[in-house]
Formats: structure tokens, C-alpha cells, sequence
């Protein structure tokens, strides 16, 4: 191990995640000019003291100013022109540094991105960076109060909530201003502070705890990231002394108003609400026979005067469904319910739309909503936290997958990406916790990195992405490096493999709140059936020749890619057909032996994944390689659980045995 990878042996109480104090080290005793003024410029400033700059006027060896400045100092020749707001310009020559900006958040990322270049050993040159989207948000599912069902945080994996405890807002937020600062290192400029699910204690985050709100929010404006609530549709019915919520009503909508002047008075730069309405039992506009347009206008035009957003959430379906009626497909809800909206929704909405039709699957199609709204601005959810990729007990690294997502071009080849048309940016499911590795899983932190870095810029590679965070994470030793990029580079198709095959989704446990294998979990239930197996086959028909016609909601050319099965690509046949076991994929294979071939192949690779982080010990932190060697062992029992049950339970409905004769139970 090299002399800045961190010490092993040394007992971490709180992990640095990617900004350990040795990232800083080169810049020990260095001079610096920072320019500019207000409070994110102010951060930069005391980013530098904290690396052990020194403050000096004339030629320091960093030098940070406005881009407007750029010229008067000399440095007309720098690619300034245009720059935007968040933007900045990195040039290196000869050890001396400039990093010009647009706006106070360009100085800011402009500073972590030296850093990285450091850790990264760049030299000389100049390159301009610039987000391709405003938007770049992060959403936690925190309660204030414990949920008896869900806890302190809903689908978190990382122990308790690093803002609430007990019912109430921490004493102590130090932690929450390093995770801000790790944040803005990674360019993320808005964080939704509590669960979308609103309870009634979280509600009154917007009334007479708005205090809480204003805490969160001073933590989090230094560091260049506006503070957004979730909040709840009923809230006027429930906090306040109307009998009613309905949107068009002018006293339900003055109440709306009220609450908003009230939140401004008091955080002058508050981002905005986020609503999850008429969805899992969450209260919405039906309740009065208004539709989801009326009831995000209403909040947008309490919001609008200043300058504040609504994030509305696509994620609608109905959750009491009959098994039995096979006319009802979950896939199609979010389309059938928003694309009749598009155009009547206010500017200042942003429609959240999750990347799949379902619910973060490891495998599902790209939303069909996110193309049709054309004249909605809309934003792409995805999940940071693993719910249904393996709950940081697994290491799965989702940099790909989101990466395939971003890249997926819904007109065809000559049309533009989806991160293109997602004019409203970005936003994920935060997967931090109170826990001392913030993640669960160490690596699980890749996954926030990643996150961020693709929020920023869409088109990075993830394996890219992975080097820059092992070598801010680790430092630079290269044995270290290639052992974790072998574990994590291919790590989200290996769960796949290993659990639900082939596109078909919710093969979960209901009981164990979705961790480990149930296939039939889900087939019987209110919440949607997802795999029709019979003794013949498997799979959803959802072509619109004979099915639930969910492959017509895309556009050309893949409405007619996905309806047929000559076209349909393979790890998505049994999303939109039904076939029988015998059926022949393009690979070659019959469905059920690549069921069986993909299983017993998942477990072995976990086996050397396992082997792969048992190799790195002594060249990890010891805490960092105890924790990793606990979910190692986990993820192995867990994954062959999955393989045997999957194997199992095919092997019995179909009787048709493993090519190889492997064992199967
Ligand atoms: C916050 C899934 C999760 C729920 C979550 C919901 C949502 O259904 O299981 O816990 O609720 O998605 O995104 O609103």
C-alpha cells in the first residue's frame, strides 16, 4: 500500500468517504487567491485554510476569481465565453492553477475538481466544465418520527436518519454539514430533507416545525445546495382548520399560499415541495375529482412568486389490484395517467418520473412517460438506495446500469439521449444513513459518487467514474484499484443473473420488505402480478397484439422492437412477452437454460468477488475490509438462496431438466 492510502489498522469512527484529509495533502502550505464574493465563495475560502493554503494577493499558486475577471488579470485566452452559473474553467500550467468560474457553485466545483484532478496525478492543461443540467437533486426518504413499519428512514440501509432522531430534528448536524460538503464535491445542488410519504409529524415540518427546515437549510447554503420538503396533499385538511384539500378551492389554496410566504420569510432560497399524491395511499387531487395537473398547479402558483419548484412524482398506480383481473398492467398507469396532462402543467413543475414503469427494478424498460411529456418538464428519478438491488448487503454498483438508462435514445439512433430531453434534471434516492460507513456497505459510497458525477455529466464512463472514487476513497495503490473495479465493474449484471431473470420483476420477498428471493410473492397480491408462470411458460404479455398493449406507449422504432419477438432484446423478453421455457433467445440459449446457466454462473462470480476483497486485506483500512468481508459473506448466502430457489422452482413447473445436470433440488 502507498503512503497516502489510508492507514491500515486505523479505527474509523465516521468514514471520510471520498474526501479523506490526504486528497488535500499537495495542497499543504501552498498559496491561494480566492476572488468573488458572498457565502458559497466564502466556503472556498475556508476550504482552502482547511487544506493549509496560505492567503496571498499576487501570483499565488492557485488562483480562483470570476470568469468576468479573467481578462483584467491576463487571462483573456482562457474558453470563458458564455459560461454559466454553475460552470467553471480548470487550467494547469506549470504547477500554477486557475480556476475561473461562472457563478459561486462554478468556484466551488471548481475547487473539488482540482482536487480530483490531484488525486487523479493530472497535469497540465485546460478544460471548461459545465452541468448539462440545473437540476441535480437528491431525495431522502427520512422520517422525523420512527414509522412502525418503515423506521427512520424508509428503504434505508444504513442505520438511522443523519438529520432526525426520536422524533425530532438532531442537536448535534455536524455530520450533516460534511455530507454537504461531500455533496457539493460531487455537484449535487438540492436536497429533499424528508420522506415522500409525509406523516403527520412530518407535515408539520412546513408549519410549526419549520424551524427544523431552516436549520437543515443554513447547513446546506453554504455549500451551494438549496433545501426542498416533501409534503403532504392533505395538509390544509389535517394541519390547518379547513374541510378540505381539494386544489380548486380559493381557501385551500390560500392556505397553500399562506404556508409558502411563511417558508420564504424565513429561507429566502428554499427550493421547493415535492409530492407524492394519489399513490400508495398518499392523499391527492382525486379525492375531489381533480386531476394531477389541478393539484400541481395549485401548489406551483403558491410557490411561483418566489421562484420556488414543484416536483411532482409520476409514481401512480393503483395498489389494490385483483390478481385475478388480468386486464389491469402496473406499467401502464404512469402513461395512461400523465401523457392525457401534458401542457397543462405550470412552468415551475417539474414531473419526477422513475426510470422504469414499475419501481427501480434491476432490469426494466426505460419510462415511456419521459419521452411523451414534451411539453412538461420533466426529471428522471432514479435510486441510490439498493431496495431491489440487493440492500447494500450486496455489492452492486449501479454507475452502469444508470449509465445505459441516460444513454437510451427513445426516438432510435439518430434522436437524442433521454439525458437530453429530461429538461428538469435528475434526482435519486438518497442511500445515506447515521452509520459509521454512511452506506452500509463501503462500497456502497461508489454508488453516491456515481451519482452525482452522472447527474453532472451524463455521458462519464462509469468505469471512469469508478477510478476517480477508488482513487479519492483509497489512494493510489494499483492493486487495490484493479481488485475493486473487478468486483464492482460488472457487479450490477451479476445480480441480475443471479436473481430475477430476463426482465421479469418483483420475484422479491413481501414479507422480508423486498430482500432475498419470493417468486411467487408478488403473483397473488393487490400491489400488481409480475410473471404468469404455468407449467408452459412465463412471462407478461404486454404487446398490443395480444396483451395489455404497454409496448404501444413507446415511440418508433421501439413500440415495434419491443411487440416483437424477433426484435425484442433478450434481458427484456419476459417484460413484454410471454413465452414458452422451450422459447429460443438471440444468444441461442432456450429461456430455461439461461435461467439455469445465469444462476449457477451469478453464484460463481460472487465466489471470486468474495476472493477478489479477501485479496485486499492489509491494503484497505482494516474497518473498511471487516465491514466488506461481512457483506461478502452475506451476499454469497444470499445469492445462492436466489439460485436455488430460482432454479428450483423452474425446474418443477417446467420438468425440463438442466442441460448439464446440475443440481437443482
Ligand atoms: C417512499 C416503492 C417503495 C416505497 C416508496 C415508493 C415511492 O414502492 O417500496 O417504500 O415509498 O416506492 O417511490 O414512493
Amino acid at each position: 500500500m502507498t503512503s497516502d492510502a489510508p492507514a491500515p489498522g486505523r479505527s474509523l469512527r465516521e468514514h471520510a468517504m471520498w474526501l479523506p484529509d490526504d486528497r488535500f495533502a499537495a495542497l499543504r502550505g501552498r498559496t491561494v487567491s480566492v476572488l468573488g464574493e458572498g457565502t458559497v465563495v466564502d466556503t472556498v475560502r475556508a476550504e482552502a485554510a482547511r487544506a493549509g493554503m496560505t492567503a496571498a494577493a499576487s501570483t499565488p499558486d492557485i488562483l480562483i476569481l470570476p470568469a468576468g475577471d479573467a481578462a483584467a488579470q491576463g487571462l483573456g485566452d482562457l474558453p470563458t465565453a458564455d459560461l454559466s452559473a454553475e460552470g467553471f474553467v480548470h487550467h494547469v500550467r506549470e504547477g500554477r492553477v486557475v480556476v475561473a468560474y461562472g457563478g459561486p457553485n462554478g468556484a466551488l466545483y471548481g475547487w473539488f475538481h482540482h482536487v480530483r484532478h490531484l488525486a487523479l496525478g493530472g497535469g497540465d492543461g485546460t478544460t471548461r466544465h459545465e452541468p448539462l443540467h440545473e437540476l441535480r437533486m437528491l431525495d431522502h426518504w427520512d422520517n422525523v418520527a420512527v414509522h412502525p413499519h418503515m423506521g427512520q428512514v424508509e428503504r434505508g440501509y444504513a442505520d438511522g436518519s443523519i438529520f432526525y432522531q426520536e422524533g425530532m430534528l438532531r442537536d448535534d448536524l455536524a455530520r450533516v454539514e460534511r455530507y454537504a460538503r461531500l455533496l457539493a464535491s460531487i455537484g449535487i445542488n438540492r436536497v429533499t430533507i424528508n420522506n415522500v410519504n409525509v406523516g403527520r409529524r412530518e407535515a408539520r415540518l412546513l408549519t410549526d416545525d419549520l424551524g427544523s427546515v431552516e436549520r437543515l437549510a443554513a447547513i446546506f447554503r453554504p455549500w451551494g445546495i438549496r433545501t426542498h420538503l416533501s409534503v403532504n396533499f392533505a395538509s390544509p385538511l389535517t394541519l390547518g382548520d379547513l374541510d378540505t384539500s381539494d386544489p380548486l378551492e380559493p381557501t385551500v389554496q390560500r392556505w397553500w399560499t399562506d404556508a409558502a410566504a411563511r417558508v420564504y420569510a424565513r429561507i429566502p432560497d428554499f427550493g421547493g415541495f415535492l409530492v407524492k399524491a394519489d399513490s400508495e395511499g398518499q392523499p391527492g387531487p382525486y379525492a375531489y375529482g381533480r386531476d394531477h395537473a389541478d393539484g400541481a398547479n395549485m401548489l406551483a402558483r403558491a410557490l411561483a412568486a418566489h421562484g420556488g419548484l414543484v416536483h411532482w412524482r409520476a409514481f401512480v398506480y393503483n395498489h389494490r389490484q385483483d390478481w385475478r383481473d388480468r386486464t389491469t398492467d402496473r406499467a401502464r398507469a404512469a402513461y395512461d395517467t400523465f401523457a392525457p396532462l401534458d401542457g397543462r402543467f405550470d412552468d415551475n413543475v417539474v414531473l419526477q418520473v422513475k426510470f422504469g414503469p414499475l419501481d427501480f427494478q434491476v432490469r426494466e424498460p426505460v419510462s415511456p412517460v419521459i419521452p411523451a411529456m414534451t411539453r412538461t418538464r420533466v426529471a428522471l428519478e432514479l435510486q441510490v438506495t439498493q431496495e431491489y438491488t440487493g440492500q447494500q448487503q450486496h455489492a452492486v454498483y449501479l454507475g452502469p446500469q444508470w449509465s445505459e438508462i441516460l444513454a437510451f435514445r427513445p426516438t432510435g439512433d439518430d434522436g437524442p439521449m433521454l439525458a437530453e430531453i429530461v429538461a428538469g434534471g435528475i434526482a435519486a434516492v438518497s442511500n445515506v444513513g447515521a452509520d459509521a460507513f454512511w452506506t452500509g456497505h463501503p462500497l456502497a459510497q461508489a454508488n453516491l459518487y456515481a451519482y452525482g458525477r452522472l447527474a453532472w455529466d451524463p455521458v462519464l464512463e462509469p468505469g471512469t467514474i469508478l477510478d476517480e472514487w477508488i482513487a479519492l476513497t483509497f489512494g493510489h495503490d494499483e492493486t487495490a484499484r484493479r481488485g475493486i473495479r473487478s468486483i464492482l465493474d460488472d457487479s450490477w449484471r451479476t445480480y441480475e443473473s443471479y436473481t430475477a431473470p430476463l426482465g421479469v420483476c418483483f420475484m422479491v420477498s413481501p414479507l422480508n420488505r423486498h430482500y432475498g428471493p419470493d417468486v411467487d410473492g408478488y403473483e397473488y397480491s393487490a400491489w400488481g402480478t409480475y410473471h404468469f408462470a404455468d407449467r408452459d411458460g412465463i412471462g407478461v404479455d404486454r404487446s398490443v397484439a395480444t396483451g395489455t398493449g404497454y409496448a404501444g406507449q413507446y415511440a418508433e422504432p421501439w413500440a415495434s422492437r419491443y411487440e416483437s419477438l424477433d426484435t425484442v432484446p433478450d434481458e427484456l423478453i419476459l417484460f413484454f412477452h410471454h413465452v414458452p421455457y422451450t422459447h429460443r433467445l438471440h444468444s441461442g440459449r432456450t429461456v430455461i437454460q439461461h435461467i439455469y446457466d445465469t444462476h449457477f454462473a451469478g453464484v460463481e462470480r460472487v465466489r471470486e468477488m468474495v476472493a477478489a476483497w479477501d485479496a485486499l486485506e492489509g491494503r484497505l483500512p482494516d474497518d473498511v475490509h471487516a465491514r466488506g468481508r461481512e457483506r461478502f459473506a452475506e451476499q454469497l448466502r444470499s445469492a445462492t438462496e436466489w439460485r436455488d430457489q430460482i432454479n428450483t422452482y423452474f425446474w418443477r413447473k417446467s420438468g425440463i431438466a438442466d442441460e448439464t445436470g446440475r443440481t437443482i433440488f
